[in-house]
């Protein structure tokens, strides 16, 4: 028997990182990439909106209030934009490779319900999820308005103001009630090492499960609880 056929290839883990505008995701996301990197993982990073596809490029303008769309339509061209990178995903994670994606079918699902449309439940904008590559951990970033406040303000693009935050802290606490098992909340108002200490801790110990797990899964229907 060869080392080769004595040794199967290990799967990389896919490691979402969710939470509200300044919680500190993006940077958070680098320094996981960084360490991991130096711990002799082969890792790639992904972004949501992923902006540079042509599906990407319609969000990108109507995030910057350049452009009008339907609240329904923009929302399945959200999940079309996960949707386009998810053979991608689940090639790199096949191929060893570990894939960290800053936002994903949580953010999807929480701000668009949060616009209090009447025909845009939570459950309706779960729905074309279902299917998509199912993350091994998600890592939710929790912090408190207040100190999300000391942030400094907000942006410019759409949905960064107190109602929507204030919606969106509410229904991403309804889902990830929903998703408990792959959920792991992570208290994000401490400093950015402490935070990325534990991050890095939870996303070792989830590769290291990754034998237990088995292969990549599916995102399977929103579990209902009442
Ligand atoms: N957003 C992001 C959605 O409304 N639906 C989605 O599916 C995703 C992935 O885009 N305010 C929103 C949340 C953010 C905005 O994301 C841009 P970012 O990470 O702030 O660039
Ligand atoms: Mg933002």
């Amino acid at each position: 028997m060869t080392l080769l056929e004595s040794q199967p290839m290990r799967r990389g883990a896919l490691i979402i990182v969710e939470g509200l505008d300044r919680a500190g995701k993006s940077s958070q996301c680098e320094l996981l990439r960084d360490q991991l990197l130096t711990k002799g993982h082969a890792v790639e990073y992904i972004r949501f909106p992923d902006r540079t596809t042509p599906i990407g490029k319609l969000i990108d303008s109507y995030l910057r209030n350049a452009s009008h769309q339907d609240d329904h339509s923009i929302h399945l061209l959200f999940s079309a934009n996960r949707w386009e990178l998810a053979k991608h995903i689940q090639d790199t994670v096949a191929n060893g490779t570990t894939v960290i994606v800053d936002r994903y079918s949580y953010s999807g699902a929480v701000y668009s319900a949060a616009k209090a449309n009447p025909t845009l439940s939570l459950e309706w904008a779960w729905q074309p999820e279902v299917g998509l590559p199912r993350p091994d951990i998600c890592l939710f970033l929790s912090i408190s308005p207040e100190e999300a406040a000391k942030r400094g303000g907000f942006g410019a693009e759409r949905y960064e103001n107190e109602t929507m935050q204030s919606r969106v802290r509410q229904l991403f606490g309804t889902l990830l009630d929903r998703q408990r098992d792959d959920v792991c909340v992570i208290d994000a108002g401490r400093t950015v090492d402490e935070v990325s200490e534990e991050i890095v801790d939870v996303a070792v110990k989830c590769i290291s499960r990754l034998d237990a797990i088995g292969p990549l899964r599916a995102l399977g229907p929103l579990e209902i609880t009442h």
